[in-house]
């Protein structure tokens, strides 16, 4: 009988931007899941300390600094991977960075930096784990999305229009590798009490908005995403594929 649980024992995820935030709690949830754990990061530091409060939690934990957007380093990264033997089953491409200005005053290297880290690389790591999920004939990839995937607000166009890019390279990933095995998948992450959203949370007017317009009347918090990205990363989703499932409350669901 094939096995449609959501158990990852014998499987390594790779999670990007993992020592915080979303990135971080997926990585503990799938860890928790059974698999085993590449946590990366730019800082070594930090990466290192999110490492060893994941084992201290009896996880499997190996890091790997690498940046997303710096194509020769992903490669690098893979490289010595496979020279470990480690295989990675599973692709979180959470990354990303947030830059909140008017689109009039922002310059087009501010825009390249958010489509850079939020949209171009998961296109670099996802064909790095790609060219070595084919040849095995199974993977699993979640490219963390946002609500703004597919709605907009001011002041955070580049973030938008990657968010709406991930959504879409999404389906691509499946129109060319879903028949080799793979599913590429997308989750579209509310207004979560994140680092990442600190300025808004502690913006009254801001945290007011957010809970009206929410159906859930509140902020989502990150343990909230993890039971999604553990059955994206599952066998339990073995026929889904090219999806976006939106963890956020209602908001994309009602006006
Ligand atoms: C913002 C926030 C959002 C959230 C999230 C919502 O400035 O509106 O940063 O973008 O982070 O993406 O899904």
């Amino acid at each position: 009988m094939q096995d449609y649980s959501f158990d990852l024992t014998g499987r390594t995820a790779l999670v990007t931007g993992s020592s915080r935030g979303l990135g971080y709690a997926i990585a503990r949830a799938l860890g928790h899941a059974g698999a085993s754990l590449v946590i990366n990061g730019t800082n070594t530091a930090r990466i290192e300390e999110s490492a060893d409060s994941l084992r201290a939690d009896g996880l499997s934990v190996r890091t790997a600094a690498f940046d997303v957007t710096n194509e020769k380093s992903v490669v690098e990264a893979f490289t010595t991977l496979d020279a470990e033997g480690l295989k990675v089953d599973i692709l979180v491409n959470n990354a990303g960075i947030q830059l909140r200005k008017p689109m009039i005053d922002l310059s087009l290297e501010e825009w390249r930096s958010v489509i850079d880290t939020n949209l171009t690389s998961a296109f670099i790591v996802g064909r790095e784990a790609a060219r070595r999920m084919i040849p095995r004939g199974r993977g699993k990839i979640i490219n963390i999305g946002s609500l703004m995937s597919g709605l907009a607000r001011p002041t955070i166009a580049p973030y938008t229009a990657a968010k709406g890019g991930i959504k879409m390279l999404t389906q691509a990933m499946t129109a060319e590798w879903a028949a080799h095995g793979i599913q590429a998948n997308a989750i579209g992450p509310g207004y979560m009490l994140t680092d990442m959203n600190q300025a808004l949370t502690s913006d009254p007017q801001f945290d007011a908005w957010v809970k009206a317009r929410t159906p859930s009347r509140r902020w989502g918090k990150p343990e909230e995403l993890v039971g999604t990205a553990i059955f994206l990363a599952s066998s339990a989703s073995d026929y889904v594929n090219g999806q976006i499932i939106y963890v956020d409350g209602g908001m994309s669901a009602v006006i």
